[in-house]
């Protein structure tokens, strides 16, 4: 009995070694990563210059790489295989072979695309946006990535496919749900990248062909890029809505609404990546107010998930004996690591949301574009929201993978960890909103454009992100140090993986959820009608395409 209950409740072992492979990757990709962070602000704030001739622009690539999309990948990849095993079983042989390919992918992809960085021959940014040209080795790295993760994404579709056909009839597990939605929102992202990169900038860079068409690359690389932001969304949707629940004690508000929020962002993150082209000259007006209308659409989902997490912890605190409109506050169990660090990430995502609605608003972009707002939009959004609620993962995940168990010290020591992460940011990416109203652009080097006093009125913000940064680096010391301690040195023991049962297990939820012909056909459909005109109008009139440029 306890052997077949402990069975039911455990990621396999040999489950639990891949999704581990995964985080050492994650974790190594954030020590990297935040050193890379902490020099750049510290270099735009004037008062210090990088040694050796290293580049600003060659740091700034290797921070949004390794934080945008190695950290992010690795992170996801794992821990949804993890949620993958432990709610729909263990892996198959089959499965696991798969997942091990796909992590084996997409790590010599990173070898390569990272070491071209390092010699610095790719400081394009993460957007890697054409005509500035990296070493071709750079571009195919990025392919082993991007193939690695749709294998890798592949072995969680089968175990998740098998369940199914052994439950005929019944709604899958919430978690696996979930994780299968967001890889498949993936897999229909990321033809957008793959095709830019095999098709537009591999050839060029290979010197196949001599010239490029920029606004194609960069369409297709934003077709990619909005439904890339909620790749790291939902794996933090999946701890708020389905794992929170059970860490407080609570149940799921609504087991089906969490499903039909997930079937929304399938729906609609795709069809909106001309919201970061708004100011971008040939595309037609039209197809760009079409796309901000579609971005409202995609912002109901999250509306959902506010009034989803208010109505779990109001429940749960008329349970506990809270009264008055906020009573349910004082209840929650803020000495919990694996409750406060996350709940402090959804706190952000209320500032950080606004402010994503700014930015879709096309009159407020044309004054935010292309300033250092959106670099502080992106912190709240991916750099707290996100990666604060994928730290609180770590802290009961890794010591559950590893056998071992989350000490009180290292619980404070999250919770202190994720204080610090919160005032660093508060400060980085406050100063970075303010600056960016003033005019202050991002993606920039120190400069004080010839001292001119606008310039030199942002002095005092850069000044404030490098704190901030500071800080924030302190705080990437203590969760590597968390990190260390739950994979090798804290005590042996059982760390429960927790899993929220919804409120009403009468309600089943709706069998038409699971009908993926049905919600990929809408969003082919909603795709095709976002792009193909659009499309058509970009290549029809495009200009004779650029050489590359090598600006570093
Ligand atoms: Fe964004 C630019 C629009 C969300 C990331 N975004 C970026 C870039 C990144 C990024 C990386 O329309 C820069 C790309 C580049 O390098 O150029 N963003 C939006 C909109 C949303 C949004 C409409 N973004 C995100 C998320 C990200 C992310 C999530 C990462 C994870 N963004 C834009 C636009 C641009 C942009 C334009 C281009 C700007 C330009 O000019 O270049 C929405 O999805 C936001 C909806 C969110 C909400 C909030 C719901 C709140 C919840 C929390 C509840 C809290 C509780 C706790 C219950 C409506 C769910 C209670 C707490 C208490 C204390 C009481
Ligand atoms: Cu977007």
């Amino acid at each position: 009995m306890l052997n077949s209950y402990s069975a039911k409740t455990k990621v396999d072992p040999k489950d639990a070694k891949l999704s581990m492979a995964h985080f050492f990757v994650a974790f190594g990709a954030l020590a990297l990563g935040g050193l890379m962070g902490l020099l750049q602000t510290l270099v735009r704030s004037g008062k210090f210059e990088l040694p050796l001739g290293i580049g600003y622009y060659q740091v700034l690539t290797a921070h949004g790489v390794l934080m945008g999309l190695v950290l992010t990948t690795f992170f996801i990849m794992g821990f949804q295989y993890a949620a993958v095993s432990r709610t729909a079983g263990p892996h198959s042989n089959a499965a696991r072979r798969t997942g091990w390919i796909g992590f084996w992918l997409m790590t010599a992809g990173t070898l390569m695309s990272g070491t071209m960085i390092l010699l610095n021959e790719a400081s394009v940014l993460y957007t890697f946006y054409a005509p500035l040209k990296a070493h071709w080795i750079f571009y195919l790295g990025l392919t082993f990535v991007v193939v690695g993760s749709w294998v890798d994404g592949a072995a969680q579709i089968m175990t998740y496919a098998k369940w199914r056909k052994n439950n005929p009839g019944k709604p899958s597990p919430l978690l696996s749900f979930m994780a299968v939605i967001n890889t498949v929102m993936w897999i229909v992202a990321t033809i957008g990248v793959a095709a830019t990169v095999l098709f537009q900038l591999l050839p060029w860079s290979l010197g196949l062909v001599d010239r490029v068409d920029v606004l194609v690359s960069r369409t297709l690389f934003w077709y990619f890029g909005h439904p890339l932001v909620y790749f790291w969304l939902l794996p933090a949707y999946m701890c708020w809505y389905a794992i929170i629940p059970k860490i407080i004690g609570g149940k799921i508000f609504s087991d089906s609404l969490a499903r039909l929020s997930f079937i929304l962002f399938l729906l609609f993150s795709i069809p909106v990546g001309f919201h970061h082209q708004l100011t971008e000259p040939g595309i037609d007006p039209a197809w760009k107010f079409l796309q901000v209308v579609l971005t409202f659409m995609v912002v109901i989902p999250s509306l959902m998930t506010a009034f989803s997490l208010f109505a779990t912890f109001e429940r749960y605190g008329r349970s506990k004996g809270a009264k008055g409109l906020f009573g349910w506050f004082k209840v929650l169990p803020w000495n919990d690591a694996r409750f406060t660090v996350p709940f402090m990430g959804m706190a952000s995502f209320i500032p950080a949301g606004a402010g994503g609605i700014i930015n879709a608003s096309n009159q407020m972009d044309q004054v935010v574009h292309n300033t250092i707002w959106v670099t502080g939009h992106f912190h709240l959004t991916a750099a707290t929201s996100v990666v604060l609620t994928f730290f609180g993962i770590s802290y009961w995940l890794v010591p559950h993978l590893t056998g071992r168990k989350l000490t009180k010290a290292m619980n404070k020591l999250g919770i202190i960890q994720a204080w610090v992460w919160f005032i660093g940011m508060a400060f980085m990416s406050g100063a970075m909103h303010i600056q960016g109203l003033l005019g202050g652009p991002r993606r920039s080097s120190f400069s004080t454009y010839g001292d001119s006093q606008q310039a030199l009125d942002w002095i005092p913000y850069q000044i404030a992100q490098a704190v901030g940064g500071t800080i924030l680096f302190l705080g990437i010391i203590l969760v590597l140090i968390i990190f260390i301690n739950l994979a090798f040195f804290a005590p042996k023991g059982d760390e429960e993986f927790p899993v929220g049962v919804a409120e009403n297990l009468e309600e089943k939820a709706p069998m038409v959820f699971e009908n993926w012909k049905l919600w990929l056909g809408i969003t082919a459909a909603l795709i095709l009608f976002a792009y193909t005109i659009p499309f058509i109008d970009i290549i029809q009139n495009a200009p004779p395409g650029s050489k590359g440029f090598k600006t570093w």
